[in-house]
């Protein structure tokens, strides 16, 4: 069903009412966004400038597919969609992101239909939202904001907690405004959880201190993080990353016999597991799964959940995890290596794990990823289909540089003798007096954190 008030450019599709907090999303397509379609999405037929309304189709396309991801996200954060609005433009307007004009027609709608919540695909700046919320007169929630509210939510442990929070208000601080507060206490619900509803009263200065104490208190959970690994440093270090959803619980729970929460939510995994697991006696790994990532995952999510995330920065091979069966997934491929970046972690060996084949009708596209990405694997986690070459291929990287090496120990270095033992092919062994020269082939991995473990126990 088509609103009056958006004829033309834009179209609102009513979908559903009930009791919930109802919510109007809204996707803008600019300029900007139009120049990063891919060729795939623009068709195999596509001649240059020739043919705009198909360039048009596919931005609107993109558009919609960002919708349905937020439709997704509103609805874990407890909203009913009632409907979805596209515009398009030019570019964004700097005081109300979709123009005053616009924003009346949506302020109309939004009494007519008794809308509670207008949710912005992409992130607004603090004026804007007080803009908008003095047109719209109803809460004004961007896709920074359900996401942290979908955290909030979600943590379970001291720690996911204590990183939400700060996150929380590192993103609040700088839209704390009058207006704010006062449409949040008149409002309350989505987007105003957490900590939020008790910090919000409280001034600025309040909330500084605050961050700074739940600064203090990730740093020291960071610092017991480091103590609980150190005695993990023997096995070569292998995490599960990739989009939210693409199945990397499902795989640790297939490899590891663990119990990680496996559901057909966003972000059903906040924390990080570790799980030792033996893919033949000489390929020993400590397999970790932790938080998915997300298109527009806050920054300042991002940054708190270091700690959270140190198993991916110390890890040693990657396995990123792609939904080959989503439409977008070459987007969050993209997404996944943009975060992966950001964390300091994009050069590390990586094995593209295209999961989900068993949704695929037309497998064709599997050859060319094949071609695309040497480093790959087509697999189905949940159905357990081409599992071993997942295993094969983490082996084969493992084995990938084995090296000779030879190193001296005295009696005491048993512990580490007994490991290069467990670990290694041994060439030779000699004796002389006290020490004992060992020539063994093993995996560089595996005999850094040999020769650093040998360093720390000798500096001790
Ligand atoms: N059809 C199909 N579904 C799968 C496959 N692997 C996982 N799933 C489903 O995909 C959904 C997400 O799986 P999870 O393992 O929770 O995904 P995740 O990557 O850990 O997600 P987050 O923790 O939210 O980041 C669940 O409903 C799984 O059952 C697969 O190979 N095929
Ligand atoms: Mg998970």
């Amino acid at each position: 069903m088509r609103a009056k008030s958006f004829e033309r450019k834009s179209d609102i599709n009513l979908i559903a009412t009930t009791e919930k907090e109802r919510a109007v999303l809204i996707g803008v397509a600019t300029r900007a966004l139009s120049g990063t379609l891919r060729e795939s999405e623009l068709g195999a037929n596509y001649g240059l400038a020739t043919d705009r309304s198909q360039r048009a189709n596919a931005l609107r396309n993109r558009v919609e597919d960002y919708l349905e991801e937020l439709q997704l996200l509103a609805e874990s954060a407890g909203a009913e969609v009632v409907a979805t609005l596209i515009q398009e433009r030019q570019s964004i307007d700097p005081a109300y992101f979709i123009g005053s004009g616009k924003a009346r027609e949506l302020a109309e709608f939004v009494e007519n239909e008794r809308i509670n919540l207008v949710v912005f695909d992409d992130d607004l700046s603090a004026v804007q939202v007080r803009n908008l919320e003095r047109i719209i007169k109803c809460k004004i929630v961007d896709r920074s904001g359900i996401i942290l509210d979908i955290f909030a939510s979600r943590a379970r442990t001291r720690e996911a907690k204590t990183q939400v929070e700060l996150a929380q208000l590192q993103y609040m601080l700088p839209r704390l405004t009058r207006q704010w507060t006062h449409l949040s206490k008149q409002f309350g619900g989505i987007g105003t959880k957490g900590p939020g509803e008790t910090q919000i009263e409280t001034d600025r200065r309040a909330i500084r201190t605050r961050i700074s104490h739940l600064r203090e208190k990730i740093k020291h959970i960071a610092k017991e993080r480091k103590e609980q690994r150190k005695g993990r440093d023997k096995f070569p270090r292998v995490a599960l990353v990739g989009y939210t959803n693409a199945g990397k619980s499902t795989l640790l729970n297939w490899f590891s016999s663990a119990d990680v929460l496996v559901e057909d939510k966003l972000f059903a995994t906040l924390d990080s597991t570790v799980r030792a697991v033996s893919l033949s006696p000489a390929h020993k790994i400590l397999l970790s799964d932790t938080v998915g990532f997300i298109r527009k995952l806050p920054h300042n999510l991002v940054a708190s959940f270091k700690s959270t995330l140190e198993e991916v920065v110390e890890s040693d091979i990657l396995l990123h995890v792609v939904d080959i069966s989503h439409p977008l997934f070459e987007d969050q491929i993209e997404v996944v290596n943009e975060t992966l970046e950001e964390l300091h972690a994009a050069n590390k060996p990586t094995i593209f794990v295209f999961n989900k084949i068993d949704r695929l009708e037309d497998r064709s596209i599997v050859a060319l990823l094949g071609k695309q990405y040497p480093n790959a694997v087509f697999i189905s986690a949940s159905r357990s289909i081409n599992l071993g070459s997942l295993q094969t291929k983490i082996m084969e990287l493992l084995d990938d540089d084995i090296a000779e090496q030879t190193m001296t120990f005295s009696q005491a270095d048993h512990h580490i003798i007994s490991q290069i033992h467990d670990m290694a092919e041994i060439v030779d062994k000699q004796y002389h007096g006290e020490q004992i020269v060992i020539r063994f082939r093993m995996n560089s991995i595996h005999a850094d954190k040999l020769k650093k473990a040998l360093a720390k126990k000798h500096a001790v």
